[in-house]
């Protein structure tokens, strides 16, 4: 489908020469390791389920590879950028049955207004914006694999993949079994289902239901389980081991291990991918926010009430990704603080040399996206400026700090 409209991305001049290596935190390995692409950084990111978008949760999760992609772009590298659309499964379809709307303009309905958040954001689009009703063949020809290699049997007309199937299963999360089962009844599996070879089993192809839309397979009509749809999209567009695939936290089991042992089953190689990067969670009133729960600040209701969409991104900025933290109204105000002495600061005539903040930002990104540091190695060059204290006022100085801003930050000034 269609992505949304890419925001400029001023170039950093070449004097400051390229930034570092970027260092990522991969749940598989618990460690910190530097990605390392060959040529064209690999980016798959999960994306949404279209029936209540976009809250202040998937927009903190997607700032957080818009930030990794900026870093390998200023880092020198090209960027495949692929993000998915589950515009057909469970919550998506009972959201419909329930207010009566079909369930594709619901899909597309919401998809549009992500797109405008997304826009709205400065987020970069994906490369590749895939619907899972538009991937359905090649969804279905994964499965096919997935039969041949012996790795997909049948309960009661429906598929399902057994773990047995491939032996890096549980290298993505590391969770023992008790963990896996207890995640796999709160996050969509059916470990209580009769006839299924282990609890864990993954539903692959859900045979059509009275009511419910289905797609034609050599196996019988249906529409495939959750974790199928990114395999085989991730697998179309990028090919196997990429660089990242991400998502946030709540994605790291069933979902993600799931989705690599899918892929992995089914070409007999691995891994799915390099490494596993994994946002917080943003909660509200000591919830997480989610569309289940009904705890949602959405994006456009901020934006309708006057948000400048650039504090919005400054008050997820101050967070670093992989920490879990309940949204405020007062991150709103402070980021408005902010963003008005960095407005300020830009519009001088003179600031201080730009070098060091150049490096400051780009080392603190660098290391696994540290947006807060960053932010503070621009607050200190601001608090410089505005004070006109620096030793030798350089004239070109408040234009890098623009660029570095929009470049790296994604805020425009
Ligand atoms: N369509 C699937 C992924 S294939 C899905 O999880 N959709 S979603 O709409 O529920 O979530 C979209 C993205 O936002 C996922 O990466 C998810 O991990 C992330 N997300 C959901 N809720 C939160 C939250 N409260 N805080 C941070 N990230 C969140
Ligand atoms: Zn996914």
């Amino acid at each position: 489908m269609r992505a949304w409209t890419a925001p400029e991305v001023p170039a950093l001049t070449d004097r400051f020469g390229a930034a570092p290596a970027v260092v990522v935190h991969d749940t598989s390995t618990g460690r910190q390791v530097e990605t390392r692409p060959s040529g064209t950084a690999r980016l798959y990111v999960c994306g949404i389920t279209p029936y209540d978008a976009t809250h202040i949760g998937h927009a903190s999760t997607y700032l957080a590879f818009d930030l990794l992609t900026r870093a390998w772009r200023d880092a020198g590298h090209d960027v495949v950028y692929v993000q998915n659309v589950t515009d057909v499964d469970d919550p998506l379809l009972e959201r419909a049955a329930e207010t009566g709307e079909p369930w594709d303009r619901l899909a597309e309905r919401e998809v549009e207004l992500y797109r405008d958040d997304m826009t709205a954001l400065r987020m970069l689009p994906p490369d590749h914006f895939v619907g899972a009703v538009e991937a359905m063949p090649r969804i279905v020809e994964l499965i096919g694999r997935l039969r041949t290699a012996g790795a997909a049997y049948d309960v009661d007309g429906d598929l399902y993949f057994p773990i047995s199937a491939d032996s890096r299963f549980g290298d993505v999360s590391h969770y023992d079994s008790e963990t896996m089962a207890e995640l796999s009844v709160e996050r969509g599996g059916d470990p209580d289902r009769s006839g299924k070879k282990d609890p864990l089993d993954a539903l692959l192809w859900r045979s059509e239901r009275p009511g419910e839309p289905g797609w034609e397979a050599p196996w019988g009509v249906g529409r495939p389980g959750w974790h199928v749809e990114c395999s085989a999209i991730a697998l179309e567009h990028l090919g196997m081991t990429f660089d990242v695939q991400g998502g946030g936290s709540d994605l790291i089991f069933p979902h993600h291990e799931f989705s690599a042992s899918h892929a992995q089953a089914a070409h007999g190689t691995g891994p799915f991918a390099r490494a596993y990067v994994h946002a917080g969670m943003v909660s509200l009133d000591g919830e997480k926010m989610s569309k289940s729960r009904g705890n949602l600040v959405f994006v456009s209701g901020l934006l309708k009430a006057g948000a400048d969409p650039m504090v919005i991104r400054l008050a997820l900025l101050a967070q670093h990704y992989r920490e879990d933290w309940p949204w405020t109204t007062e991150d709103l105000t402070r980021a408005e603080r902010r963003l008005e002495r960095w407005r300020a600061a830009a519009a001088l005539e003179t600031g201080p040399d730009a070098s060091g903040l150049v490096a400051g930002v780009r080392s603190a990104l660098a290391r696994d996206l540290d947006a807060p540091a960053a932010l503070s190695a621009v607050d200190e060059w601001v608090d410089e400026a505005l004070s006109g204290t620096a030793a030798r006022p350089d004239a070109g100085s408040p234009a890098t700090m623009r660029a570095l801003c929009d470049a790296r930050l994604g805020v425009a000034l």
